[in-house]
């Protein structure tokens, strides 16, 4: 068949584009990442450490929202386009939401690299989770704004080429790809309701002074509403490339399509109503709700669960049609030497041990142990750091040939690149988890407190500062690697020899898998039960607990000296007054308060 490029040349020329855009945001989003791991580790401080939060948000929202979205639009287009197997339905269309998400990326990048410079009244170092009350400039909102609502027509723009292929195919299974763009999208669009409504009607007016105040617990929780769906949003690209290409890679097939199809459905139902696990110590939402949450939680580590099987089961599938035999010895039968190969593997099996420090996160009481620390960071490098960046950086290795007609610059190199992101990954990532169980807070340029030490049981907070400082560094290593090798690969001239994008039929395919699930109708409206179900009650106490734009009086908390005293001296004599002896400001307070009582 012929190169994808020559099937499609316009839509090829969109997705080029969205891959653009999502490279250069990687150059800068890295380059900001260099700078702030040098300067919290204290090896090189280039900066300000006030200037630290302009940084940590152009690193946050230039990585994670334009670099991963960038690049999903651009697979999604890609992956509707062959899987449908037709154009998409208007070309104008398509050409009209990559402008509006690059127009609001570009407005709030502007919005946030003017933190920078004092002259300019304009700032947004709000970082990438952009709640109040940490307030930015209307541009970076208005921009955000105009991003989702061009994700929307991204997603319409789908929708349609669906209905399109569907009245020709009325019996047709939904193909594969397509079947994870299209409930991908769903569960986009129920959650980014929230962020939406935080935006228009709370952030934007507040910035822009038509409002005085708002319910910060509201905007976080709206936020997060939106926050943990995300992370799924990134994820499911690598989900459609473990699933539909890696198998390919390794020489062999799908395990089962009606799996995969019964993951995508999971994710639809129960990647919003969990949202409030990322709020386990924020007062104000009822511990009840947080135990639904994290129920909810740990039913979602199903589907994640369920692609480890059928991804490994297809990997090991290949290696044994490559002559791989044994019970691990197999894996050295795999194509290693392949970039797009080893980077989506490798990428898997860090998301081995990213899934298990989520479960860590999930757990409502040993959170309060990790929660706001360095730990944190390290988890979110391992999933949406590799497991999403790796795989799409690998991806690009098997994606770019098809929509250029020319071979990738250079193999080797892309595996050097893919091999110095693993590595440099396990030390920044390990390093931030050990120094997370210490204690190290995350989000700040001076992690060091006044006359404290951290005490680590094992090596030394120098050492761990090492490693993610060495880490840091071979991570912007491999971007740059990875940008030069996707700049010569632009620039190299085309070839004749058309390039394969083909998938092989899974092993266990679609015919066997129950007609219900690709009721998309079906799951939507369940998964909009059940976002009812988790946030009506939330919502409602938050907003009757503080009003809907915030100003509330506070709560107000009465208690009589004479409790006060008596509380104080239990507390006071039940650490046992011996032990505290000598500690002078503990000696004054317990000789006044002996002093009252009697
Ligand atoms: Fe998370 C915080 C819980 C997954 C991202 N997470 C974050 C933050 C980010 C993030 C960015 O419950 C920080 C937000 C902030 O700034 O405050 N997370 C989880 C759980 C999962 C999880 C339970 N997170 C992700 C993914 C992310 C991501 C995916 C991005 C893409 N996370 C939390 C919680 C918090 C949190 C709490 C709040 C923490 C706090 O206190 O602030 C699960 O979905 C994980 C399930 C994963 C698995 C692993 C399955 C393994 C697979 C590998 C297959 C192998 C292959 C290799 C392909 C069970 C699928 C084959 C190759 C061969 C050679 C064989
Ligand atoms: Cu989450």
């Amino acid at each position: 068949m012929a190169t994808f490029v020559d099937r499609y040349p316009e839509e090829a020329k969109v997705v080029q584009a969205t891959l653009v855009v999502s490279f250069i945001s990687l150059g800068i989003g890295a380059f900001f990442g260099l700078i702030q791991a040098l300067h919290r580790t204290n090896v090189l401080r280039v900066i300000d450490s006030v200037d630290y939060y302009t940084v940590l948000t152009g690193h946050g929202v230039l990585l994670a929202l334009w670099f991963t979205i960038f690049f999903l639009v651009g697979l999604f287009t890609w992956a509707i386009v062959k899987g449908f197997e037709r154009p998409v339905p208007d070309i104008r269309l398509t050409w009209a939401w990559v402008g509006l998400m690059t127009t609001g990326a570009v407005l709030a990048t502007i919005a946030i690299l003017a933190g920078f410079v004092p002259e300019i009244p304009m700032s947004a170092d709000v970082l990438y989770t952009f709640y109040a009350p940490l307030q930015a400039h209307p541009v970076f909102y208005i921009g955000t704004a105009m991003f989702i609502v061009g994700t929307w027509i991204a997603g319409a723009d789908w929708f349609l080429a669906y209905r399109g292929w569907r009245q020709d195919n009325p019996d047709e299974r939904i193909p594969l790809q397509a079947f994870m763009v299209l409930t991908t999208m769903i569960m986009w669009f129920v959650s980014t309701l929230g962020v939406a409504v935080s935006v228009v009607v709370f952030l934007i007016p507040w910035s822009l002074g038509i409002i005085d105040t708002v319910n910060p617990l509201l905007t976080r929780t709206l936020f997060w509403y939106f926050g943990h769906p995300v992370v799924y949003f990134w994820l499911m690209p690598a989900y459609l490339l473990w699933y539909t290409v890696l198998p390919k890679l390794a020489g062999g097939r799908l395990f089962s399509d009606p799996l995969a199809r019964v993951v995508f459905v999971l994710f639809v139902l129960l990647s919003t109503p969990v949202g409030i696990h990322h709020q386990y110590l924020d007062p104000g939402i009822a511990e009840g709700f947080k135990f639904i949450a994290m129920t909810n939680t740990m039913f979602l580590l199903l589907p994640s669960l369920l692609t480890a099987f059928t991804v490994v089961a297809s990997v090991e599938h290949g290696a044994r049609q490559r002559g791989g035999e044994g019970y691990l010895r197999w894996l050295g039968a795999l194509p290693w030497r392949d970039p797009a190969f080893a980077g989506m593997a490798l990428a898997g099996l860090m998301f081995a041990a990213g899934g298990f420090s989520g479960m860590i996160n999930a757990g409502m009481n040993i959170n309060y142990l990790v929660h706001n620390t360095l730990w944190v960071p390290g988890h979110f490098h391992m999933t949406v750091g590799t497991a999403v960046a790796l795989t799409m950086m690998a991806g690009t290795y098997w994606l770019l040939p098809q929509l250029t007609g020319k071979p990738v610059y250079s193999r080797p190199i892309g595996l050097l690149q893919v091999i110095t992101w693993f590595v440099g990954m396990v030390f920044m990532s390990n390093a931030m988890h050990r120094g997370g169980l210490l204690g190290i807070p995350r989000r700040t340029a001076e992690p060091q407190y006044q006359n404290f030490d951290f005490v680590a049981a094992v090596g030394s907070i120098s050492e761990i500062r090492m490693q993610i400082a060495l880490g840091g560094v071979l991570l912007f290593v491999s971007v740059v690697i990875f940008l030069f090798n996707v700049a010569a690969t632009w620039a190299d001239d085309r070839v004749d020899t058309p390039v394969d994008d083909t998938i092989p039929e899974p092993l266990s395919s679609s015919s066997g898998a129950p007609l219900v699930l690709d009721n998309l109708a079906l799951w939507t409206g369940i998964a909009v039960v059940l976002v009812i179900l988790a946030y009506t009650l939330p919502l409602a106490g938050i907003i009757s607990d503080a009003g809907l734009f915030g100003g509330s009086r506070g709560f107000s908390v009465a208690f009589s000296l004479e409790w006060l005293v008596d509380a104080t001296v239990a507390a006071v004599t039940n650490v046992s007054l011996d032990s505290l002896a000598g500690v002078a400001p503990v000696d004054a307070v317990v000789d006044s308060l002996q002093e009252v009582s009697r």
